[in-house]
């Protein structure tokens, strides 16, 4: 049934002779669980009955579908990167959903179409706890996975799609040189095997990216994306059902793909491996769901949606219903609920100046690195106070290592134009030290992260390169200024700092800070003369400014905690000096801050009622 190809293996943490590839393991796994299982077959035969009386589906309805991964690892390559796991979601959904500009939209194929199903990754727990929807466990069980390893992390599978990223996973015949990237469990086995009902992926089979196996594309998960939503491998069973009236019985019981011999290997012009079949058309190399390399595929067929349509309402309909979609997170669009700002706001600075990170809302994500090589706080040579973050770069002697920090959740919208600053101090071992930094930006919980810079050794060292563990003297910090102005209308700002490891030295992070960029909001306020008095008040304070020439001013005043207290002055104001008097009764006793936006820009003044 399976046809196993050669290819010179350019695989991740494998030997680089040839080795057997595997592209998918499901129809043997199938078998196993119907040893196990034997009513799975007979809900099988109720499947294909219901595939084979398709009720008629609304179309240009999006099917959305909270995911979750659970990236097992043990601190090793296979521990990939939300970025990763992000661009595997973006291929799979750009497949399913025929886009314009993709593979799949390029296909004009009458057959080809838009599946109208849709992932996205949860936003909430089981338990109704925030999540970026990726669950990362250290098992050795990452080698050599299976059905059994799944048990290691797992969500209930009626309300989340889980997906688990694994080192390596088992062969059945138990072949040493073969290398399986990937396998799904049918629809209708959930009722049996609730609890490994998903797919399972290699590490490298995930997205495009990074440490990604290019030649597939990101396309395997796009296949077993399908299993999962009940289809077959066009070559089920051979040349069989490939007439009108066995189409919906026999191979994959859908009418709309001609049968196929064996699978479909490379990117062939033209194939055409079975010629009983009536009209005798010719495979359809493409298709998601046969073996053509991952470039080469490009289609689900009109067919397979049917198909789909119908078994996933018999068997799946739970996972996309609008309540289960609320419970993720999820708006029945697709988009993301609002969440509830958070109450860390912006102007925020930390300097590291603890002895722990524990309280801070900090993260440490070492996941490369649980030793001291890691991200850490720590007391030697900070720019300022009595600490910084350091990772003692010299012990890493894997390459590629990445760990990373993460801020709290910040939210911004208190600033007008909020810019992030920091300074880190580092060094070269030598001439060929390639570590780098990136920074990333997401809203919520890490979720969907943007790439805000990528820091190269190069611009990094600020320090001699030296083979003996560097440690910064003040002047041998740099300041990094990022623009976080496209992302203003964030409430939950997490910055994440990643280092990737390549042989370099220490490096320090230290005095982070988001606020309006200094200077700038300085200077308005000078020019402004923007004063307010008295300062702290009690009832009632005056607040004067000069406008330059005529324009608009806003005043608010927020809590500390970024909640609108007040609105105070929205108008426009001649130029020359102007002055309004706000009414302070009623206002608890503390600390206020005052958010003047105007033409030319904003800033943000403290102020104290008694
Ligand atoms: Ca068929
Ligand atoms: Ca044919
Ligand atoms: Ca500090
Ligand atoms: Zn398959």
């Amino acid at each position: 049934m399976k046809k196993i190809l050669v290819i010179g293996a350019t695989l991740m943490a494998l030997s680089s002779q040839a080795q057997k590839v595997i592209p998918c393991l499901s129809d043997e796994v199938y078998v196993e669980s119907v040893k196990q299982f034997p009513e799975i077959k007979l809900e099988e035969n109720r499947a294909t009955a219901i595939a084979a009386a398709p009720v008629l589906q609304k179309k240009g309805v999006v099917k959305y579908i909270p995911v979750v991964f659970h990236v097992i690892h043990k601190n090793g390559l296979e521990n990939i990167s939300i970025t990763q796991l992000n661009d595997a979601l973006r291929v799979m959904n750009e497949d399913l959903r025929k886009l314009s500009g993709t593979n799949g939209g390029s296909s004009t194929d009458p057959l080809a179409t838009d599946m109208e199903y849709e992932f996205r990754l949860a936003q909430f727990d089981p338990n109704g706890l925030p999540t970026n929807g990726v669950n990362r466990i250290y098992n050795v069980g990452t080698d050599n996975a299976r059905d059994a390893q799944k048990a290691i992390s797992y969500w209930d599978a009626r309300k989340y799609f889980n997906v688990w990223v694994v080192n390596t996973i088992s062969n059945s015949s138990g072949d040493p040189n073969s290398i399986v990237l990937g396998y799904a469990q049918f629809p209708f086995q959930l009722n049996s095997q609730t609890s490994t009902d998903g797919i399972m992926g290699r590490a490298d089979q995930f997205g495009a990216i990074e440490l990604a196996d290019a030649s597939q594309a990101g396309r395997t998960l796009t296949h077993e994306a399908g299993h999962w939503l009940g289809l077959y491998h066009p070559f089920q069973g051979g040349c069989v059902g490939g007439t009108s009236t066995s189409c919906l019985s026999y191979g994959d019981q859908v009418c709309d793909t001609p049968p196929v011999s064996t699978a479909t290997t490379g990117c062939p012009s033209s194939r055409n491996s079975c010629t009983n079949d009536s009209p005798d058309k010719p495979d359809l190399i493409k298709n998601y769901m046969d073996y053509a390399d991952g470039n080469c595929m490009n289609m689900f067929t009109v067919g397979q949606k049917t198909r789909v349509d119908q078994i996933m309402n018999t068997y799946r309909a739970n996972i996309y219903s609008s309540t289960n979609l609320s419970a993720a997170g999820l708006n029945a669009d697709g988009s993301y609920k609002t969440l509830t700002a958070s109450a860390t706001k912006a102007p925020y600075t930390f300097g590291f100046d603890v002895s722990s990170l524990s309280g801070s809302g900090w993260v440490l994500e070492n996941y490369m690195s649980p030793g001291d090589s890691g991200w850490q706080v720590g007391s030697t040579g900070p720019l300022s106070g009595t600490g910084c973050m350091v990772s003692q770069n010299l012990k890493n002697t894997r390459l590629n290592v990445r760990n990373a920090f993460l801020s709290p959740n910040i939210d911004i919208t208190t600033l007008s134009s909020p810019s992030l600053t920091f300074y880190m101090a580092y060094a070269r071992r030598s001439t060929v030290s390639g570590d780098r930094i990136r920074v990333f930006i997401s809203n919520s919980y890490g979720r969907s992260e943007i790439l805000l810079r990528t820091i190269l050794a190069t611009e990094l060292a600020t320090g001699t390169t030296s083979t003996s563990a560097f440690v910064p003297s003040n002047t041998e910090w740099k300041k990094y200024t990022i623009d976080l102005s496209p992302y203003k209308a964030y409430t939950n700002c997490k910055i994440r700092i990643e280092l990737q490891s390549l042989r370099g030295n220490n490096i320090y992070f230290d005095q982070f800070s988001i606020a309006e960029p200094t200077g700038i909001s300085e200077r308005l306020k000078q020019e402004m003369n923007f004063s307010v008095f008295p300062n702290p008040a009690k009832d009632l304070v005056s607040i004067s400014f000069e406008n330059k020439q005529v324009g608009t001013v806003e005043m608010e005043l927020f809590d500390l905690q970024g909640k609108l207290v007040q609105p105070v002055s929205k108008a426009r104001y001649e130029a020359g000096l102007n002055q309004i008097n706000m009414d302070l009764k009623g206002l608890q006793s503390g600390v206020y801050l005052l958010k003047v936006q105007t033409d030319n820009g904003s800033f943000v003044h403290k102020l104290w009622v008694e």
